[in-house]
Protein backbone atom coordinates (compact mmCIF):
# COMPACT_ATOMS: atom_id res chain seq x y z
CA UNK A 1 0.00 0.00 0.00
CA UNK A 2 1.02 3.77 -0.78
CA UNK A 3 -0.69 5.46 1.83
CA UNK A 4 -1.17 4.50 5.51
CA UNK A 5 -1.97 7.49 8.35
CA UNK A 6 -5.09 9.62 9.43
CA UNK A 7 -7.38 11.72 8.12
CA UNK A 8 -8.66 14.75 10.61
CA UNK A 9 -11.79 14.47 8.79
CA UNK A 10 -14.74 14.22 11.62
CA UNK A 11 -17.62 17.15 12.09
CA UNK A 12 -16.34 18.54 15.48
CA UNK A 13 -14.04 21.15 17.10
CA UNK A 14 -10.57 20.51 14.67
CA UNK A 15 -7.52 19.41 16.70
CA UNK A 16 -5.11 21.91 17.83
CA UNK A 17 -1.71 22.54 16.44
CA UNK A 18 -0.17 21.01 19.65
CA UNK A 19 -2.36 17.72 19.22
CA UNK A 20 -0.87 17.20 15.77
CA UNK A 21 2.12 17.84 16.56
CA UNK A 22 1.56 15.06 19.36
CA UNK A 23 -0.02 12.51 16.57
CA UNK A 24 2.40 13.73 14.17
CA UNK A 25 5.32 12.06 16.48
CA UNK A 26 3.21 9.04 17.34
CA UNK A 27 2.58 8.27 13.47
CA UNK A 28 6.06 8.25 13.42
CA UNK A 29 7.05 5.42 15.68
CA UNK A 30 4.09 3.63 14.08
CA UNK A 31 5.55 3.95 10.48
CA UNK A 32 2.45 6.28 9.22
CA UNK A 33 3.43 8.47 6.17
CA UNK A 34 -0.26 10.68 6.00
CA UNK A 35 -1.86 12.97 7.09
CA UNK A 36 -4.82 14.03 5.14
CA UNK A 37 -5.36 17.45 6.61
CA UNK A 38 -9.76 17.77 5.95
CA UNK A 39 -11.46 19.21 9.34
CA UNK A 40 -15.30 19.77 8.27
CA UNK A 41 -15.08 22.15 11.10
CA UNK A 42 -12.53 24.93 9.36
CA UNK A 43 -14.58 27.09 8.28
CA UNK A 44 -12.18 27.76 5.48
CA UNK A 45 -12.15 23.87 4.92
CA UNK A 46 -15.76 23.84 3.77
CA UNK A 47 -18.50 26.22 4.42
CA UNK A 48 -16.04 28.99 3.58
CA UNK A 49 -13.89 27.40 1.21
CA UNK A 50 -13.29 30.55 -1.24
CA UNK A 51 -12.15 32.59 1.11
CA UNK A 52 -8.24 32.71 1.74
CA UNK A 53 -6.99 31.72 4.82
CA UNK A 54 -6.36 34.84 7.24
CA UNK A 55 -2.52 35.46 7.86
CA UNK A 56 -2.67 33.62 10.98
CA UNK A 57 -4.25 30.82 9.96
CA UNK A 58 -2.12 30.89 6.84
CA UNK A 59 0.48 30.46 9.26
CA UNK A 60 -0.27 27.90 11.15
CA UNK A 61 -0.99 25.21 8.29
CA UNK A 62 2.71 26.44 6.70
CA UNK A 63 4.32 25.44 10.79
CA UNK A 64 1.92 22.70 10.73
CA UNK A 65 3.41 21.34 7.40
CA UNK A 66 7.04 22.34 8.36
CA UNK A 67 6.68 20.00 11.68
CA UNK A 68 4.29 17.08 10.00
CA UNK A 69 7.72 17.51 7.30
CA UNK A 70 10.12 16.87 10.16
CA UNK A 71 8.61 13.55 11.71
CA UNK A 72 8.32 12.32 8.40
CA UNK A 73 4.84 13.02 7.68
CA UNK A 74 2.99 14.39 4.33
CA UNK A 75 0.41 16.54 5.01
CA UNK A 76 -2.46 16.80 2.42
CA UNK A 77 -4.17 19.02 1.99
CA UNK A 78 -8.00 18.90 1.73
CA UNK A 79 -10.99 21.39 0.34
CA UNK A 80 -14.21 20.77 0.17
CA UNK A 81 -16.49 23.19 -1.70
CA UNK A 82 -18.99 20.93 -2.82
CA UNK A 83 -21.76 22.30 -0.72
CA UNK A 84 -21.99 25.33 -3.47
CA UNK A 85 -19.70 25.61 -5.61
CA UNK A 86 -21.20 26.36 -9.08
CA UNK A 87 -18.89 25.25 -11.80
CA UNK A 88 -20.64 27.19 -14.70
CA UNK A 89 -19.46 30.69 -12.32
CA UNK A 90 -16.18 31.72 -13.49
CA UNK A 91 -15.56 33.29 -10.07
CA UNK A 92 -15.78 30.15 -8.62
CA UNK A 93 -13.52 28.29 -10.62
CA UNK A 94 -10.94 31.21 -10.06
CA UNK A 95 -11.70 31.04 -6.58
CA UNK A 96 -11.22 27.31 -6.32
CA UNK A 97 -7.63 27.25 -8.06
CA UNK A 98 -6.80 30.44 -6.00
CA UNK A 99 -7.54 28.87 -2.90
CA UNK A 100 -5.27 25.40 -3.44
CA UNK A 101 -2.61 28.22 -5.25
CA UNK A 102 -2.44 29.85 -1.26
CA UNK A 103 -1.87 26.67 0.48
CA UNK A 104 0.47 25.20 -2.20
CA UNK A 105 2.68 28.79 -1.36
CA UNK A 106 2.53 27.57 2.47
CA UNK A 107 4.86 24.92 1.54
CA UNK A 108 2.07 22.12 1.26
CA UNK A 109 2.74 19.49 -1.72
CA UNK A 110 -0.12 17.28 -1.75
CA UNK A 111 -3.45 17.64 -2.07
CA UNK A 112 -7.39 16.83 -2.04
CA UNK A 113 -10.81 17.76 -3.57
CA UNK A 114 -13.66 16.04 -1.11
CA UNK A 115 -17.34 16.09 -2.59
CA UNK A 116 -18.69 13.71 0.02
CA UNK A 117 -21.78 14.84 1.84
CA UNK A 118 -22.74 17.54 -0.47
CA UNK A 119 -26.54 17.34 -2.21
CA UNK A 120 -26.76 15.38 -5.13
CA UNK A 121 -27.75 16.66 -8.52
CA UNK A 122 -30.26 14.92 -10.37
CA UNK A 123 -28.11 13.94 -13.11
CA UNK A 124 -25.13 11.99 -11.38
CA UNK A 125 -23.29 11.69 -14.25
CA UNK A 126 -23.37 15.50 -14.86
CA UNK A 127 -22.30 15.59 -11.55
CA UNK A 128 -19.94 13.46 -11.73
CA UNK A 129 -18.40 15.03 -14.96
CA UNK A 130 -18.33 18.88 -13.47
CA UNK A 131 -16.11 17.10 -10.48
CA UNK A 132 -13.50 15.44 -12.51
CA UNK A 133 -13.16 18.81 -14.52
CA UNK A 134 -12.75 20.56 -11.00
CA UNK A 135 -10.17 17.70 -10.08
CA UNK A 136 -7.98 18.41 -13.53
CA UNK A 137 -8.15 21.79 -13.36
CA UNK A 138 -7.29 21.89 -9.83
CA UNK A 139 -4.29 19.84 -10.98
CA UNK A 140 -3.56 21.74 -14.39
CA UNK A 141 -2.94 24.78 -12.16
CA UNK A 142 -0.91 23.32 -9.19
CA UNK A 143 1.32 21.84 -11.43
CA UNK A 144 1.29 23.49 -14.87
CA UNK A 145 5.02 22.84 -15.83
CA UNK A 146 5.65 18.95 -14.38
CA UNK A 147 3.06 16.24 -12.63
CA UNK A 148 3.46 17.16 -9.09
CA UNK A 149 2.60 15.63 -5.36
CA UNK A 150 -0.08 12.92 -5.13
CA UNK A 151 -4.02 14.20 -5.74
CA UNK A 152 -6.32 12.66 -3.58
CA UNK A 153 -10.36 12.90 -4.67
CA UNK A 154 -13.37 11.76 -2.29
CA UNK A 155 -16.58 11.37 -4.39
CA UNK A 156 -20.27 11.77 -3.69
CA UNK A 157 -20.85 7.97 -4.00
CA UNK A 158 -18.29 7.17 -1.77
CA UNK A 159 -19.57 4.03 -0.27
CA UNK A 160 -21.92 0.67 -1.89
CA UNK A 161 -24.43 2.32 0.41
CA UNK A 162 -24.83 5.78 -1.92
CA UNK A 163 -23.66 4.02 -4.96
CA UNK A 164 -27.33 4.64 -7.21
CA UNK A 165 -28.42 2.17 -7.99
CA UNK A 166 -25.17 -0.56 -7.46
CA UNK A 167 -21.48 0.05 -7.50
CA UNK A 168 -21.19 -1.82 -10.63
CA UNK A 169 -23.91 0.06 -12.68
CA UNK A 170 -23.40 3.41 -11.37
CA UNK A 171 -23.36 6.52 -13.72
CA UNK A 172 -21.85 8.47 -11.62
CA UNK A 173 -19.15 6.02 -10.55
CA UNK A 174 -18.65 4.79 -14.08
CA UNK A 175 -17.95 8.55 -15.18
CA UNK A 176 -15.21 9.17 -11.99
CA UNK A 177 -13.71 5.87 -13.04
CA UNK A 178 -13.57 6.41 -17.04
CA UNK A 179 -12.63 10.28 -16.54
CA UNK A 180 -10.24 10.92 -13.81
CA UNK A 181 -6.92 10.56 -14.46
CA UNK A 182 -5.17 7.40 -13.40
CA UNK A 183 -3.03 9.12 -11.03
CA UNK A 184 -5.79 10.39 -9.05
CA UNK A 185 -6.38 8.56 -5.61
CA UNK A 186 -10.36 7.86 -5.07
CA UNK A 187 -11.52 7.52 -1.14
CA UNK A 188 -13.57 4.94 -0.25
CA UNK A 189 -15.30 3.53 3.13
CA UNK A 190 -16.36 0.58 2.35
CA UNK A 191 -20.21 -1.20 2.09
CA UNK A 192 -21.23 1.81 4.40
CA UNK A 193 -20.18 5.13 5.70
CA UNK A 194 -19.01 3.05 8.99
CA UNK A 195 -18.41 -0.61 8.15
CA UNK A 196 -17.96 -3.27 10.59
CA UNK A 197 -16.71 -5.60 7.75
CA UNK A 198 -15.20 -4.43 4.26
CA UNK A 199 -14.53 -7.53 2.24
CA UNK A 200 -12.07 -8.32 -0.98
CA UNK A 201 -15.17 -8.90 -3.12
CA UNK A 202 -16.53 -5.48 -2.59
CA UNK A 203 -13.50 -3.69 -3.38
CA UNK A 204 -12.58 -5.81 -6.12
CA UNK A 205 -16.08 -4.27 -7.88
CA UNK A 206 -15.46 -0.87 -6.95
CA UNK A 207 -11.56 -0.95 -8.18
CA UNK A 208 -13.71 -1.69 -11.27
CA UNK A 209 -16.02 0.67 -11.12
CA UNK A 210 -12.85 2.99 -10.38
CA UNK A 211 -10.43 1.36 -13.04
CA UNK A 212 -7.55 1.52 -9.68
CA UNK A 213 -7.12 0.19 -6.52
CA UNK A 214 -9.10 2.19 -4.10
CA UNK A 215 -7.83 4.71 -1.14
CA UNK A 216 -9.43 3.21 1.91
CA UNK A 217 -11.25 6.17 4.23
CA UNK A 218 -11.85 4.17 7.12
CA UNK A 219 -14.42 5.16 9.30
CA UNK A 220 -14.63 2.28 12.05
CA UNK A 221 -13.31 4.32 15.00
CA UNK A 222 -14.88 7.24 13.85
CA UNK A 223 -17.13 9.11 16.80
CA UNK A 224 -18.54 12.18 15.36
CA UNK A 225 -22.09 10.68 15.08
CA UNK A 226 -22.63 9.38 18.36
CA UNK A 227 -20.36 11.74 20.86
CA UNK A 228 -21.48 9.68 23.48
CA UNK A 229 -18.96 6.56 22.20
CA UNK A 230 -15.81 6.57 21.90
CA UNK A 231 -14.16 3.86 19.98
CA UNK A 232 -10.97 1.66 21.59
CA UNK A 233 -11.33 -1.42 20.17
CA UNK A 234 -8.72 -2.98 17.41
CA UNK A 235 -8.54 -2.34 13.41
CA UNK A 236 -10.57 -5.62 12.77
CA UNK A 237 -13.26 -6.83 10.31
CA UNK A 238 -10.44 -6.47 7.24
CA UNK A 239 -8.80 -9.43 5.70
CA UNK A 240 -5.49 -9.10 5.65
CA UNK A 241 -5.88 -10.24 1.78
CA UNK A 242 -7.53 -7.02 1.58
CA UNK A 243 -4.20 -4.81 1.43
CA UNK A 244 -3.40 -6.11 -1.78
CA UNK A 245 -5.96 -4.71 -3.36
CA UNK A 246 -6.02 -0.84 -2.05
CA UNK A 247 -3.93 1.96 -2.78
CA UNK A 248 -3.55 2.27 0.70
CA UNK A 249 -5.40 2.83 4.21
CA UNK A 250 -6.57 6.20 6.33
CA UNK A 251 -8.03 6.18 9.45
CA UNK A 252 -10.58 8.92 10.31
CA UNK A 253 -10.98 8.14 14.23
CA UNK A 254 -12.15 9.27 17.18
CA UNK A 255 -13.00 13.22 17.37
CA UNK A 256 -11.26 13.15 20.81
CA UNK A 257 -7.30 12.86 19.99
CA UNK A 258 -5.80 11.13 22.66
CA UNK A 259 -7.86 7.62 22.79
CA UNK A 260 -6.99 7.22 19.57
CA UNK A 261 -3.72 5.70 19.99
CA UNK A 262 -5.11 1.91 20.90
CA UNK A 263 -6.87 1.90 16.91
CA UNK A 264 -4.42 3.71 15.05
CA UNK A 265 -1.48 1.42 16.78
CA UNK A 266 -3.13 -1.81 15.83
CA UNK A 267 -3.63 -0.18 11.52
CA UNK A 268 0.00 0.33 11.95
CA UNK A 269 0.26 -3.07 12.94
CA UNK A 270 -2.36 -4.57 10.31
CA UNK A 271 -0.46 -2.91 7.62
CA UNK A 272 2.66 -4.68 8.25
CA UNK A 273 1.25 -7.85 9.45
CA UNK A 274 2.06 -11.76 8.75
CA UNK A 275 -0.43 -14.40 8.64
CA UNK A 276 -1.66 -15.55 11.86
CA UNK A 277 -2.36 -12.06 13.35
CA UNK A 278 -5.35 -11.50 14.65
CA UNK A 279 -7.05 -7.97 15.98
CA UNK A 280 -7.28 -8.93 20.04
CA UNK A 281 -3.14 -9.81 20.41
CA UNK A 282 -2.84 -6.63 17.85
CA UNK A 283 -5.10 -4.72 21.22
CA UNK A 284 -3.17 -5.71 23.70
CA UNK A 285 0.04 -4.94 21.92
CA UNK A 286 -1.44 -1.50 21.79
CA UNK A 287 -2.61 -1.19 25.40
CA UNK A 288 0.52 -2.43 26.27
CA UNK A 289 1.94 0.19 24.47
CA UNK A 290 -0.30 2.60 26.02
CA UNK A 291 0.86 2.21 29.71
CA UNK A 292 3.30 5.08 29.88
CA UNK A 293 0.76 7.96 28.87
CA UNK A 294 -0.76 6.96 31.95
CA UNK A 295 2.30 7.62 34.23
CA UNK A 296 2.45 3.58 34.59
CA UNK A 297 5.32 1.02 34.10
CA UNK A 298 5.42 -0.73 31.00
CA UNK A 299 5.06 -3.87 33.24
CA UNK A 300 1.76 -3.12 35.42
CA UNK A 301 -0.14 -5.74 35.09
CA UNK A 302 -3.04 -4.05 36.92
CA UNK A 303 -3.49 -1.42 35.24
CA UNK A 304 -3.33 -3.26 31.94
CA UNK A 305 -6.09 -5.18 32.87
CA UNK A 306 -8.24 -1.76 33.37
CA UNK A 307 -7.48 -0.73 30.36
CA UNK A 308 -8.36 -4.26 28.56
CA UNK A 309 -11.46 -3.53 30.60
CA UNK A 310 -12.30 -0.18 29.15
CA UNK A 311 -11.41 -0.91 25.77
CA UNK A 312 -13.62 -3.80 25.26
CA UNK A 313 -16.61 -1.86 26.49
CA UNK A 314 -15.43 1.12 24.21
CA UNK A 315 -14.49 -1.28 21.66
CA UNK A 316 -15.67 -0.99 17.89
CA UNK A 317 -19.09 0.38 16.98
CA UNK A 318 -22.61 -1.90 17.46
CA UNK A 319 -19.58 -4.36 19.27
CA UNK A 320 -18.09 -5.07 22.88
CA UNK A 321 -15.22 -6.62 23.22
CA UNK A 322 -14.85 -10.63 25.02
CA UNK A 323 -14.56 -8.29 28.56
CA UNK A 324 -17.36 -6.47 28.50
CA UNK A 325 -19.64 -9.05 27.26
CA UNK A 326 -18.64 -11.21 29.53
CA UNK A 327 -19.48 -8.45 32.05
CA UNK A 328 -22.52 -7.80 30.56
CA UNK A 329 -23.49 -11.56 31.10
CA UNK A 330 -22.58 -11.30 34.87
CA UNK A 331 -25.20 -8.32 34.88
CA UNK A 332 -27.46 -10.53 33.59
CA UNK A 333 -26.62 -13.29 36.22
CA UNK A 334 -27.36 -11.19 39.01
CA UNK A 335 -30.70 -12.52 38.70
CA UNK A 336 -29.62 -16.03 38.57
CA UNK A 337 -29.00 -18.75 40.79
CA UNK A 338 -25.31 -16.91 42.59
CA UNK A 339 -25.54 -13.36 42.13
CA UNK A 340 -23.25 -12.70 44.96
CA UNK A 341 -20.44 -14.27 42.87
CA UNK A 342 -21.58 -11.76 39.73
CA UNK A 343 -21.87 -8.84 41.87
CA UNK A 344 -18.23 -9.26 42.91
CA UNK A 345 -17.09 -9.66 39.55
CA UNK A 346 -18.79 -6.25 38.50
CA UNK A 347 -17.15 -4.99 41.57
CA UNK A 348 -13.60 -6.30 40.68
CA UNK A 349 -14.35 -4.64 36.97
CA UNK A 350 -14.93 -1.41 38.79
CA UNK A 351 -12.27 -0.68 40.63
CA UNK A 352 -9.94 -2.00 38.05
CA UNK A 353 -11.33 0.88 36.13
CA UNK A 354 -10.86 3.04 38.91
CA UNK A 355 -7.21 2.52 39.11
CA UNK A 356 -7.02 3.77 35.36
CA UNK A 357 -8.96 6.79 36.45
CA UNK A 358 -6.88 7.50 39.44
CA UNK A 359 -3.43 6.88 37.41
CA UNK A 360 -4.76 9.74 34.83
CA UNK A 361 -5.47 12.31 37.33
CA UNK A 362 -2.51 11.85 39.16
CA UNK A 363 -0.05 11.53 35.28
CA UNK A 364 0.33 14.64 33.37
CA UNK A 365 -1.51 13.86 30.03
CA UNK A 366 -4.49 16.01 30.71
CA UNK A 367 -5.88 15.98 27.38
CA UNK A 368 -6.12 11.95 27.80
CA UNK A 369 -7.82 12.25 31.18
CA UNK A 370 -10.31 15.07 30.15
CA UNK A 371 -11.37 12.81 26.94
CA UNK A 372 -11.94 9.63 28.67
CA UNK A 373 -13.32 10.79 32.72
CA UNK A 374 -16.86 11.24 31.23
CA UNK A 375 -16.20 7.63 29.85
CA UNK A 376 -14.70 5.94 32.97
CA UNK A 377 -17.27 8.00 35.28
CA UNK A 378 -20.40 6.08 33.61
CA UNK A 379 -18.64 2.62 33.44
CA UNK A 380 -17.89 3.01 37.22
CA UNK A 381 -21.10 3.96 38.66
CA UNK A 382 -22.60 1.74 36.78
CA UNK A 383 -20.52 -1.24 37.41
CA UNK A 384 -20.72 0.15 40.90
CA UNK A 385 -24.44 0.52 41.38
CA UNK A 386 -25.03 -2.79 39.83
CA UNK A 387 -23.00 -4.64 42.04
CA UNK A 388 -23.35 -2.64 45.21
CA UNK A 389 -25.09 -4.72 48.31
CA UNK A 390 -28.76 -3.89 48.06
CA UNK A 391 -28.99 -0.65 50.57
CA UNK A 392 -32.64 0.06 50.28
CA UNK A 393 -31.94 2.81 48.04
CA UNK A 394 -34.75 3.08 45.53
CA UNK A 395 -33.60 3.61 42.01
CA UNK A 396 -34.68 7.08 41.35
CA UNK A 397 -32.22 8.43 44.79
CA UNK A 398 -31.11 11.28 43.34
CA UNK A 399 -27.96 10.04 45.51
CA UNK A 400 -27.28 7.72 42.86
CA UNK A 401 -27.38 9.65 40.71
CA UNK A 402 -24.33 12.26 41.35
CA UNK A 403 -22.51 12.20 37.88
CA UNK A 404 -25.26 10.73 35.62
CA UNK A 405 -28.45 13.28 36.48
CA UNK A 406 -30.19 14.09 33.31
CA UNK A 407 -33.23 13.07 32.22
CA UNK A 408 -31.96 11.01 29.49
CA UNK A 409 -29.61 8.93 32.21
CA UNK A 410 -32.38 8.37 33.96
CA UNK A 411 -34.94 7.23 31.74
CA UNK A 412 -32.12 4.82 30.42
CA UNK A 413 -31.23 3.30 33.84
CA UNK A 414 -35.13 2.59 34.17
CA UNK A 415 -34.18 -0.15 30.99
CA UNK A 416 -35.78 -0.69 27.55
CA UNK A 417 -39.13 -2.46 28.79
CA UNK A 418 -41.87 -0.25 28.25
CA UNK A 419 -44.47 -0.02 30.53
CA UNK A 420 -48.28 -1.28 30.76
CA UNK A 421 -49.67 1.65 28.48
CA UNK A 422 -53.02 1.51 30.29
C1 LIG B 1 -18.89 10.83 6.76
C2 LIG B 1 -17.93 11.92 6.44
C3 LIG B 1 -16.89 12.13 7.52
C4 LIG B 1 -17.42 11.76 8.90
C5 LIG B 1 -17.82 10.32 8.84
C6 LIG B 1 -18.30 9.72 10.16
C7 LIG B 1 -16.72 10.50 4.81
C8 LIG B 1 -16.12 10.38 3.45
N1 LIG B 1 -17.30 11.68 5.14
O1 LIG B 1 -19.73 10.54 5.98
O2 LIG B 1 -16.48 13.46 7.48
O3 LIG B 1 -16.44 11.97 9.88
O4 LIG B 1 -18.89 10.19 7.93
O5 LIG B 1 -19.40 10.41 10.68
O6 LIG B 1 -16.69 9.56 5.55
Amino acid sequence: MKFLGVIEGFYGPPWTVAQRSRLFARMQAWGMETYLYAPKDDPWHRQRWREQYPPEHAQALADLTAVARQHGVRLVYALSPGLDLDWNAPDDRRALTDKFAQVAALGVTDFALLFDDIPYSDDRAAQARVQVQAAHEVMDALWPAKPGGHFLFCPTEYCADRAVPTVATSPYLHELGTGLRPEIEIFWTGPQVVSPQIDVAGILEVNTALRRPVLLWDNLHASDYTLHRLHLGPYAGRPLELRAHLSGILSNPNTPLEPNTPGLHSLADYARADAGWTPEVSLDAALRAWLPEFGAAPDDTELLDGLRVLADALYLPGTLGPRAQALLDEAHALHGDSPAASAQRLRDASYSLRRVLRALEAGSNRDLLFDLHPFLIDLIEELHRLSAPQSGRGADDPAQFVYRGSLADRLLALGWAAPPRD
